[in-house]
C-alpha cells in the first residue's frame, strides 16, 4: 500500500505540475474515473484533499459529493470558478496560488498597455501584408507620462502600477475602499476614474461583485481619447457594450487577455483594429506556471503536516 497521502485531482494541470504532485503524492485522476458523480457516490469517502484548477473549477455539488472532504488546493490567484459558500457551508478550506504570478500578470499588462497604444501588433500585420512598401505606418499614442487608472489595486493591481512609475504615469486607483499602504490617489467614483484616465487597467477578480463593472456608462466615461486594458476577468467588463464601443470609436481601443466565455470571444472583434486580443497567457510563462504548481503541492504537503493550508483564501 502506498505511503503517499491520496488526493482526488480534478481538471488537468501541467504536465511538469502533474508530475511533481505524482512524485508526493498518491493522485486519483477525476477525469480518468468515468461519469464524476458516480465514481464520487461509491469512492468519495476516500478522500480528504483535492487538487484542482481555476480553469476548471469546482462545484458545490462536486464538493457534496466528496463526505470527507477538508481541503482544496486550486491552482490560480482567483477563485470565482470555485463555489466558496458551498466551500464554507461543507467546512472545507480552498487555498488559491497568490503573488508568485504578480509578476508575469504585471508585465503583460505592460505589453498590452504598450501594444493597444502604440500599435505593435497591428504594425506586425502591416509589415507581414507589405504594406510598409505603399505607406509609413499610422501614427500612434504616447504612453510615457500619461494617466493611468487601476481598477483593484489588489497584489496584480499593486504591481502594475509599480511599473507605472518608471514609465512616469500618473497613478490613481479605485477599489472598493482605499488601501492605506497606496501611494497613489484613491478614486470612490469608478466613472470620475474613467473621465480621467488615458489608460484604465482592470485587475479586478471574477463573481458576483465585479460582473459588468465596466458598463457601458464607464466606456463612455472613459471616452475617444481612453484605452481599456483588462488582464482581470472578462466576467468584469460588459463585452457586448465593449464591442459596440469599440466599433463606434466610444474608446480609443482595447488589449483583452480575459473574455466573457473563455476560450471564446465575440467574433465582432475579430474584425476591429483597435483590439488587441490575448488568449489569457498572463500567469502563462514557464516560470509562474511552476512556481503556482509549488504552492500547490505547498499547500497540500502543508494540509496533510498542520491540517492547514498554507495560503488560504481571504474571508471575506
Ligand atoms: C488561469 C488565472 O486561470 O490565476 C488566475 O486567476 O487567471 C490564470 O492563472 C490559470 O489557467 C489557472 O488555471
Amino acid at each position: 500500500m502506498s505511503m503517499k497521502p491520496r488526493i482526488l485531482q480534478h481538471g488537468r494541470l501541467l504536465p511538469s505540475v502533474e508530475q511533481r504532485l505524482a512524485q508526493d503524492f498518491d493522485i486519483v485522476p477525476l477525469w480518468q474515473q468515468g461519469e464524476p458523480l458516480a465514481f464520487l457516490r461509491s469512492h468519495g469517502e476516500a478522500f480528504v484533499a483535492m487538487a484542482a484548477s481555476a480553469r476548471h473549477g469546482v462545484s458545490g455539488e462536486l464538493m457534496a459529493a466528496v463526505p470527507g472532504l477538508k481541503a482544496i488546493a486550486s491552482f490560480g490567484a482567483d477563485y470565482d470558478t470555485l463555489d466558496i459558500a458551498a466551500a464554507r457551508g461543507l467546512g472545507i478550506q480552498v487555498s488559491n496560488t497568490p503573488d508568485v504570478l504578480n509578476d508575469c500578470v504585471a508585465d503583460l499588462a505592460w505589453g498590452a498597455i504598450l501594444d493597444i497604444a502604440r500599435g505593435i501588433t497591428e504594425s506586425d500585420r502591416f509589415m507581414r501584408a507589405g504594406g510598409w512598401m505603399q505607406a509609413p505606418f499610422r501614427l500612434s499614442t504616447r504612453v510615457s507620462g500619461k494617466r493611468l487608472g487601476i481598477v483593484g489595486l489588489g497584489r496584480i493591481g499593486a504591481a502594475i502600477a509599480r511599473r507605472g512609475v518608471g514609465f512616469s504615469m500618473d497613478i490613481r486607483y479605485h477599489n472598493r475602499s482605499p488601501r492605506d499602504d497606496a501611494p497613489y490617489a484613491y478614486v470612490a467614483d469608478l466613472a470620475e476614474l474613467a473621465q480621467w484616465a488615458d489608460f484604465m487597467v482592470v485587475a479586478v477578480a471574477g463573481g458576483a461583485d465585479t460582473q459588468h463593472l465596466i458598463s457601458s456608462d464607464i466606456l463612455q466615461a472613459l471616452g475617444p481619447e481612453g484605452f481599456l486594458i483588462n488582464i482581470g476577468r472578462g466576467s468584469a467588463v460588459d463585452e457586448a457594450a465593449l464591442t459596440s464601443a469599440l466599433r463606434s470609436r466610444a474608446i480609443a481601443g482595447a488589449a483583452l487577455d480575459v473574455f466573457e466565455k473563455e476560450p471564446c470571444m465575440p467574433m465582432d472583434l475579430v474584425g476591429l483594429e483597435n483590439v488587441v486580443l490575448l488568449p489569457h497567457i498572463g500567469t502563462a510563462t514557464h516560470e509562474t506556471r511552476i512556481a503556482m504548481g509549488e504552492l500547490v503541492i505547498e499547500n497540500l504537503h502543508s494540509f496533510f503536516r498542520t491540517g492547514r493550508l498554507a495560503t488560504p483564501i481571504p474571508i471575506h
